[in-house]
């Protein structure tokens, strides 16, 4: 590092030279050029690669390639051949040795030309060049003129272009370094990703910056408004609704009556500040007051509870930049389900996603763009966290965090960064936070332990237990008493938690009961919004394509698929997980009490009023609908319950539902929609949903059991033949069949495959050799009423193993055409069975590829013992291939829980399935072992027989991928168990 080199920059920790002090990001109607659109490119492989005159404004680059501005370079090509580098994913380690603050000599760097006109009359005497993010390094020159050098990748950096500045032509060239001292601070878990990723522009400069206070006090109604401004001339505030008009913006300007700003009513005055120059400057203001009240989070004065998530930037073609149209797709997707906070994870995002959060309602954690997470496998040895010689770097970054998004009354909480350990650096940054803003409260939850600079006691995937224990403020003391009551009288966050890879997470609505049971815990972020899947092509002629993670891009070291772990797929579909969430956290809970033939409507909202809802009735008989209707609730405060008596109408549709016959359960569903437009939805999106059954379904009556009889090779019983000597169900009428053979493996869930914390679960279960059981037929015996066949599941080595009964009786239907078959079967545990089972079921295989799939149960999605929430009972349609779950990685999917009856057509004939009284349900067009096997979506295909899965039950899902496994009541534990399905050819 020769104070002399150039390049001394790219290694030197610190931030900067030759920046613009930071400050807000604001439009104004002073002139901007923008400079997005191509450039000319270069990709040099290293420092000695260079471009000896790339600041020369009449360098010749026309034979340069042209690049988009903004973009990441390693996605362009994409779904194609990446054409510069490739992206590269690990989770906490480095991709290069860890040496602070060296980096590579491989060092990709992108030179970058482009040359723009300033039009007559640009005001270029007081003009700045704006960067609104460069990953990670980079040194800048206009019209041959250095003008400094940055980094920060998230973070904008401003330079002072008027002395350089020129009416007509200007060239601004641009070197970024893939790799700098700066990349220690950037250890996101994501992709790595290099280049000028967010806008560019030229501005013209007149206000400098302002900070925008406005609080409100609850007591008295009263909004305080003081803007500060910095700025060369005078400057005039005005909110024309507010009747404010004046010369002196820092006022403090008092207001009575003034509405305030929440997620739930995120209301925003429209102001201006107008320069006596002419600038003029739209402001948004939203008036709140965010404290800890005894331990208790509030805004203007009532507690809130965070139902959030965790938002990297990410689209699957464009890496980490983004359209605005994206980001108000991640905005409406979070609003439509029910989440109401985001934490910026793991740096500050494009400004614009702050002004959409004001302006629908989302409680902000605005994150720095900070984590050192890859000095921890090395004891955070060299931690710069603690390294006086990184103290600017953090300062600086903390600032730029601050400066920019200080006006966005949707930010109530600044958060330092991510998993860097702890150092006297974080210390500092939290001070000049602090110093800056005390009108927010400071989070890092690396400082959990003492909390000595943050304001929140913010935990990541800790379990039940733990979170229940801290809602008592009974959390595990440290060494020091003094450290513990202060921790104590801090709310509680959980900054991560319900690890939301493949599938999963299991657990969320033990999570959530946990959370409302204590005012300290505030609630949290599911960990994360968005799988970071890549869209490639499967090959140069072939148009098939799927979701790339780690390791197919050839990285030496990655983390596989550790980067698809959000609630949405990477194009942004909703996930099972974000529907459960989606149910798990709705604002309204609507509680049926059929023996009271009335209902619970209980208001979980901060400040609205239930008013905003639409109630409606929806009577079903086994699935049909036999009446409908709106019910009257009245307008319900938050925090408060409404007792609603059934109407008469829908008294009488329930008095009129049918009672009797087998199968027919008779449910009451009663939604909340939306009563008009919101800016995030419209009229009719449903909020929340409960469900009672009303009338339970009747057992079948007595049938008179029909007798096996022998033949050639084959039993018969009623419309069923079995394999004379295997025992096995080869036809049922006029389907062929094979099976049902016991069946204990599934394909293994992320959760299942990973332990972030503990000994992950597949260890003990490839130990006993579950994914290798032998089905062993003993004996196959007919008899007068039915054939029993016994047999053993046990694995090669294994003196344990599961034996079991299958007990096949045909009864008379109905009709007197004995095809009612049923199937019971008794597993009874041999030997030690110390783990647990992934499922405990039945499956079978008939001819085909596709099939109709109807049931009456739990729907329409997917569900699981400990994921279910979302599923509600009802009659459902679907093609066996719209059933399948398309996880990034594929593994176990699908599961339609508690089924009552199904029925599947396929061209060969109808199978119908009847639970006893449930069982759940999965059928697929390809094998366990082939979902096992294939690492991405494409390479599962159909392999021409469908799948049948019968299982009395699941191992929970849990979220052990990075958190706790499944709680105890999901556990299936290894017992003696019996479960009864019935199988027919009508209905
Ligand atoms: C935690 C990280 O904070 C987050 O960035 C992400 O990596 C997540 O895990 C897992 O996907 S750190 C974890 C080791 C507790």
């Amino acid at each position: 590092m020769n104070g002399l080199d150039p390049h001394a920059y790219v290694e030197d920790p610190s931030p900067g030279t030759g920046r613009l002090r930071p400050r807000a990001a604001f439009t104004s109607d002073l002139p901007v050029i923008g400079l997005d659109g191509d450039w000319r490119f270069r990709l040099a492989s290293g420092l000695d690669d260079l471009t000896g005159d790339l600041a020369a404004p009449d360098f010749d680059d026309s034979d340069w390639d042209l690049l988009a501005v903004p973009s990441c370079w390693q996605m362009t090509g994409l779904p194609g051949e990446p054409r510069y580098g490739a992206p590269a994913y690990t989770n906490i380690r480095y991709p290069f040795p860890v040496d602070p603050p060296r980096v590579p000599g491989q060092n990709p760097t992108g030179e970058y030309r482009r040359a723009f006109e300033v039009p007559d009359g640009f005001p270029a005497a007081a003009a700045v060049l704006r960067f609104e993010g460069i990953d990670s390094a980079f040194a800048v020159w206009l019209n041959g003129v250095r003008l400094g050098d940055g980094k920060g990748s998230r973070l904008t950096t401003e330079f002072d272009v008027s002395a350089a500045l020129r009416p007509g032509r200007n060239v601004l060239a641009v070197r970024v370094h893939q790799w700098s001292s700066g990349s220690y601070l950037e250890d996101q878990d994501m992709w790595w990703l290099s280049g000028i990723f967010r806008s560019v522009s030229v501005a013209a400069r007149g206000v400098e910056d302002f900070f925008v206070h406005a609080a409100y006090d609850h007591t008295t109604g009263r909004g305080t408004l003081a803007v500060d401004v910095t700025a060369p001339t005078p400057v005039w505030l005005s909110v024309p609704e507010l009747g404010i008009t004046a010369a002196d913006p820092a006022g403090p300007h008092m207001v009575d009556g003034v509405e305030p700003w929440s997620d739930e009513n995120p209301c925003l005055y429209s102001g201006e500040l107008v320069s006596e120059a002419g600038e003029r400057i739209p402001l948004r203001i939203g008036f709140r007051t965010v404290a800890v009240v005894d331990g208790v989070l509030t805004a203007n004065g009532r507690p809130i509870s965070l139902r959030g998530v965790n938002r990297h930037e990410w689209h699957p073609l464009t890496g980490r930049t983004l359209t605005e149209d994206t980001m108000v797709a991640d905005v409406l997707l979070m609003k439509q389900h029910n989440i109401n906070a985001v934490r910026t994870s793991h740096y500050p995002p494009d400004h614009r996603f702050l002004d959409l959060c004001d302006e629908h309602g989302l409680w902000v954690f605005c994150e720095g763009d900070l984590e050192t997470h890859g000095f921890e496998p090395g004891g955070w040895r060299r931690n710069p966290s603690d390294d006086p010689a990184w103290r600017e770097a953090y300062l600086d970054r903390a600032a730029r965090l601050v400066e920019r998004d200080k006006n966005h009354p949707s930010v109530i909480v600044w958060s330092l960064g991510n998993e860097s350990g702890t150092g006297a650096n974080l210390a500092a940054a939290a001070a000049c936070i602090r110093h800056r803003d005390d009108s927010r409260l400071i989070h890092y939850e690396g400082d959990w332990a003492s909390c000595s600079y943050v304001d929140l006691y913010s935990r990541m995937y800790i379990g039940l237990d733990e979170l229940a224990a801290a809602g008592r403020r009974q959390e595990p003391p440290t060494a020091d008493p003094a450290d513990d009551a202060h921790r104590r009288s801090l709310p509680v966050v959980l900054c991560e938690y319900g690890h939301a890879m493949g599938n999963g997470p299991g657990g969320l609505s033990e999570y959530q009961e946990v959370i409302e049971a204590h005012p300290r815990l505030v609630g949290g972020f599911i960990w994360e919004w968005l799988d970071h899947g890549i869209l490639r092509r499967t090959g140069p002629d072939d148009h098939r394509s799927f979701y790339a993670y780690g390791g197919d891009f050839g990285e030496e070291v990655h983390d596989g698929n550790f980067v698809a772990d959000g609630l949405l797929f990477p194009d942004r579909t909703p996930s099972p997980g974000l529907v459960e969430y989606k149910k798990v956290i709705e604002p309204v809970r609507i509680r049926i009490d059929p023996a009271a033939r009335r209902m619970a409507v209980h208001n979980l909202h901060h400040v609205r009023h239930s008013g905003y809802l639409d109630f409606r009735w929806t009577v079903e008989d086994g699935g049909e609908p036999v009446g409908s209707g709106s019910l009257a609730v009245p307008a319900t405060a938050p925090g408060a319950t409404s007792t609603v008596e059934w109407p008469a109408d829908l008294t009488a549709a329930l008095d009129s539902a049918r009672k009797d016959g087998p199968g027919h359960e008779v449910w009451l569903t009663v939604t909340a929609v939306l009563a008009t437009d919101e800016t995030w939805a419209g009229a009719g999106h449903e909020v929340a949903w409960g469900q009672g059954l009303i009338v339970p379904a009747s057992s079948p009556g007595p049938s008179t059991p029909v007798a096996a009889t022998a033949h050639d090779g084959y039993l018969a019983l009623g419309a069923a033949r079995f394999d004379a000597r295997s025992g096995l169900l080869v036809r049922l009428a006029d389907l062929e069949l094979d099976g049902p053979r016991l069946d204990v493996w599934r394909a293994p869930t992320d959760n299942d495959l990973l332990g972030a914390f503990a000994e992950p679960q597949i260890k003990s279960w490839l130990a006993a050799g579950l994914d290798r059981m032998r089905h062993e037929v003993l004996r196959v015996a007919p008899d007068e009423s039915g054939l029993t066949v016994t047999a053993r599941l046990a694995a090669a080595g294994s003196s344990s193993g599961l034996d079991v009964v299958y007990r096949w009786t045909a009864c008379d239907g109905p009709g007197g055409d004995g095809i009612r078959l049923r199937l019971d079967t008794t597993v009874t545990p041999d030997g030690a069975w110390p783990v647990p089972l992934p499922r405990l079921g039945v499956a079978m295989s008939l001819t085909g590829t596709d099939a109709e799939v109807e049931w009456f149960g739990p729907g329409p999605g997917e569900a699981y013992r400990d994921s279910r929430a979302a599923a509600r009972v009802g009659r459902y349609r679907s093609a066996v291939s719209a059933m399948q779950t398309p996880y990034v990685r594929p593994q176990e999917n699908g599961n339609r829980h508690h089924v009552r009856h199904a029925r599947i057509t396929l061209p060969a004939g109808t199978l119908l399935i009847n639970g006893d009284p449930v069982i759940d349900l999965t059928v697929r067009p390809w094998s366990t072992a082939a979902l096992t096997a294939a690492a991405h979506q494409h390479e599962l295909v159909p392999g021409g027989r469908l799948h049948l899965h019968l299982d009395q039950a699941h191992h929970g899902l849990g979220s052990a991928a990075c958190g706790p496994g499944p709680s105890a009541p999901s556990v299936l534990a290894a017992v003696p168990t019996a479960f009864g399905v019935e199988f027919s050819t009508n209905w």
